[in-house]
């Protein structure tokens, strides 16, 4: 404050303050039990874990509060050039565990908790997860929101609080029901009410001209009006006081009052109306294939949108007084499509409210953002119909005509009247139903589009997007994801952790994976090899633990713990999992009792949850129950062969199953997986992968060599070829005599199965189960052949771990930063 006033205010309230909260085990009890008082409203002489992990966590949020001010008023500051991750969806899970180890006090709250009865592991895991989000795309926007605090990046995050989450699933006789994840009812101490940052977000209506000074001017009148509040989530970084936001919005009804309905007296329908605004951040879409034309959907969109770019405006116009260092202060990332109207939202906001002028209004959007695109499919591009988006937002709409009739024009003029070309790459989609074509509104409108993989970056150049590489290479980058390492292997692999800084000598790796390499030297090492053994078998027993108490299933931690836990895809191919299992378990029943002995233990672990709508997928989680029924019941086989599903398969539960996990699979059929992440989360854990060459695995491939785990399966070229020839012919038999038991009942549900096996049969198998499956047998049998050899097999898992610092999501942010955002880091001193 500058008057002498103001100053002495200021100083006064300084001098009240206690300095920054302690974090000695001392200070922390005091804090977690004054909590218990004051905010749970407990006795602080009675009460349960779930009270003190509330206690712990408001703990522990006022410390993240502190470091988030500190960091959010060194930004205002210094205003560098920011970056704005708008995403529609985040998978966090659980935050206690991060938070404490990113603030570098998890020994001290366990020191604290012990003091006062209670275990730190045991209150952890009262915590719920925040599963805002339905695979892989939404944990990526997590693991990379860990990595821009950590990197002292001056960036936000922007996206939807949905009341309900992605849906838990129940496994009832074998079939996937999904129930409401109302993840709220026990509150939320990660986040903070921003109850007067909140902005009126506009809908329906009508566009009127008008003259205004002597201009003419589209005006839009909205014919709904919803507000968005703001809840923040603080993200700390690891190894700095850095600690970034995550601003999810809200729909509130809006406080503005219609006069008219208020006038007519029909007060208790109008409350009604208004409370159904709040519908909009209700529930999160569940399927993460195909988009459907839902007008909710469209309404998530915008809103989020909306609100998120009157937030950064006001930011920005706080600090300038013109629109001319926009582009230096501002760079905006799309996370997929999803959020892509933002472009059409700039547009307007810049033409109708701040009459920059078109031109000068599309020189900004193009210099601001940039998009990443997850697919590989075309039928996971985003379409609008064209009737939806003018009814919901009749602006948008005529200025994406606008955009595209510039665009078009121009086109023209480059590549002639190829109207075939030009129809493919319009925005606007001909045809019985018209659409706007998402992605080719990001591809016009945005100075870079990455892939998440260096085959998906072809896939993108040579097939999905051709027409628009040819017309601008120097658009495209690649981008190749990664994961957190402190999510995944600090917070949920401790003793790992502790096995690793004790044999690099250092804890340096967790802010930089590369020093993972130096673990290289000593894979043969003996000692090494013995403790890292022990460390992964410990691992195995307490996961062991859990399949036993969810499904009764006793299974020996001696075994191979082979996973497959993704949501569940035909390209994903669970179902040749599955043969894979039925081709074992009947293998193992036709072999001679005395040949036994050779079989290598498995223990098969299956987790993923189908959309709801997506019949094969619940259909490959029925069959694998109705496999496992038999197989688990059958003493004849007893401890060779064991299948187990995990229900509900979420964020927490992956940190319980990677760390135990043996061998891993990641077996799409090549093209078809964009990147993947599960795979770098299992391979920093020591766990080895049995995959095709597909998305990212091709990269990990080359860090990690050929030997060094088991590879199988049609190579990308040859895939078009195979489905061009039709019927596979080089079919093995035993792929017939798999999927002929499943037809014929031998587990039963004949009929419900019937279609399953169809997809396989008649001239079908889109996904090229028959044609792989040889080569997938094979590489199976050379797992087991590797399993036995223990010191090989501990120096192969020892090497994972050792070539995954390339799949750290830090590279990928520091790539995206350099290549595609230009920010720079801000690193609040102090
Ligand atoms: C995944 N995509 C890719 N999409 O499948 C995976 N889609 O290969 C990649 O590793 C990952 O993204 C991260 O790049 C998705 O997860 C969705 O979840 C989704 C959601 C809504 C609509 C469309």
């Amino acid at each position: 404050p500058k008057s002498g006033e103001g100053r002495a205010k200021a100083e006064r309230m300084f001098g009240l303050m206690d300095g920054f909260l302690k974090n000695d085990p001392v200070s922390l009890q005091k804090d977690i039990l004054d909590h218990v008082e004051y905010t749970v409203a407990r006795s602080r002489f009675n009460f349960d874990d779930f009270e003190a992990y509330q206690a712990l966590s408001h703990s522990v949020r006022d410390r993240l509060i502190e470091r988030w001010h500190d960091t959010q008023q060194y930004f205002k500051r210094k205003d560098p050039k920011r970056l704005y991750f708008l995403s529609l969806e985040f998978l966090m899970g659980r935050s206690l565990s991060n938070s404490v180890i990113n603030l570098g006090i998890r020994d001290q709250c366990a020191d604290a908790l012990n003091q006062l009865g209670f275990e730190f592991e045991v209150v952890a895991e009262q915590e719920g997860d925040a599963a805002l989000g339905n695979g892989g795309l939404a944990r990526l926007s997590a693991c990379q929101m860990d990595s821009l605090a950590t990197l002292d990046f001056p960036a936000i995050g922007y996206g939807l609080r949905y009341q309900y989450g992605l849906f838990r699933q129940v496994i009832l006789d074998g079939f996937q029901h999904e129930q409401p994840d109302y993840w709220l009812n026990f509150g939320n101490p990660w986040e903070i009410e921003r109850v007067h940052v909140s902005y009126a977000v506009k809908f329906y209506g009508t566009v009127e001209e008008e003259f205004l000074n002597g201009e003419k001017c589209k005006v839009w009148v909205p014919g709904e009006m919803v507000e968005a509040v703001a809840y923040d989530n603080p993200i700390p970084g690891y190894g700095t006081r850095n600690t970034i936001n995550l601003r999810l919005w809200a729909a509130k009804p809006s406080g503005q009052y219609d006069m008219e309905s208020y006038n007519t007296g029909d007060y208790i329908n109008e409350v009604i109306n208004r409370q159904r605004a709040e519908t909009i951040s209700t529930v999160l879409y569940p399927d993460d294939r195909s988009y459907q034309g839902k007008e909710l959907r469209l309404k998530q969109q915008y809103f989020f949108v909306s609100a998120s770019l009157q937030d950064i405006i006001r930011r920005f116009k706080e600090a300038h007084n013109n629109f001319d260092d926009f582009p230096e202060k501002v760079a905006l990332q799309l996370n997929d499509t999803h959020p892509s109207l933002a472009i059409a939202e700039v547009m307007r906001v810049l033409v109708d409210e701040e009459r920059l002028g078109w031109n000068r209004a599309w020189d900004i959007v193009c210099t601001i953002f940039s998009f990443t695109t997850h697919t590989v499919l075309p039928e996971g591009l985003e379409k609008i119909p064209v009737d939806l988006l003018g009814s919901l937002l009749p602006r948008h709409l005529q200025i994406i005509y606008e955009i595209n009739s510039i665009f078009m024009d121009e086109l023209k003029k480059r590549i002639g009247l190829d109207y075939n070309r030009l129809s493919r790459m319009s925005i606007v989609e001909e045809g019985a139903i018209k659409n706007i074509r998402m992605a080719n509104l990001s591809l016009v409108c945005c100075h870079t589009v990455n892939g998440v993989s260096r085959v998906h970056s072809e896939l993108l150049k040579t097939r999905v997007f051709k027409d628009f590489y040819e017309l601008w290479p120097q658009k495209f980058q690649y981008k190749t994801n990664g994961v957190t390492q402190r999510r995944w292997i600090v917070v949920s692999n401790p003793s790992l952790c502790a096995l690793i800084s004790k044999w690099l000598g250092t804890e340096a790796w967790i802010r930089d994976a590369d020093l993972l390499t130096g673990l290289r030297e000593y894979a043969a090492d003996a000692i090494l090899q013995q403790e890292w053994k022990m460390v992964r078998k410990v691992n195995k027993m307490r996961l062991a633990e859990y399949i036993e108490a969810m499904s009764g299933v006793k299974v020996s931690a001696d075994a191979m713990f082979d996973v497959q836990i993704k949501r569940i895809h035909e390209y994903k191919r669970q179902l040749l999992n599955l043969l894979g299992i039925i081709h074992r378990y009947d293998c193992i029943k036709n072999m001679e009792k005395s040949n036994r002995r050779k079989v290598v233990p498995r223990v098969c672990i299956i987790g993923g949850k189908a959309a709801p709508g997506y019949e094969i997928a619940k259909k490959i989680i029925k069959l694998c129950h109705a496999v496992a029924e038999k197989i688990n019941n059958d003493s004849d086989v007893g401890d060779l062969l064991k299948l187990v599903f995990f229900p509900d398969y979420n964020v927490s539960v992956a940190e319980l199953v990677i760390p135990g996990s043996d061998l891993s699979q990641h077996i799409s059929t090549a093209g078809h997986e964009a990147s993947g992440t599960g795979s770098m989360k299992l391979l920093m854990n020591g766990c080895l992968l049995l995959a095709t060459a597909d998305g990212s695995t091709v990269e990990i491939i080359e860090e990690i060599g050929e030997d060094n785990m088991f590879l199988f399966g049609a190579k990308l070229h040859e895939v078009s070829a195979l489905r061009d020839k039709g019927p596979a012919t080089k079919v093995p038999l035993q792929f017939a005599r798999v999927v002929r038991m499943v037809r014929e009942g031998y587990f039963g549900f004949k009929d419900y199965f019937k279609s399953l096996c169809d997809t396989l049969e008649g001239g079908g198998d889109f996904y090229l189960l028959g044609n792989d499956f040889g080569s997938y047998l094979e590489a199976q049998a050379a797992a087991d052949k590797a399993f036995v050899d223990e010191e090989k097999w501990t120096q192969m898992s020892i090497l994972c771990t050792a070539s995954s610092g390339r799949f750290s999501s830090d590279r990928t942010i520091e790539e995206y930063a350099e290549k595609t955002w230009g920010i720079e880091p801000c690193k609040c001193p102090f």
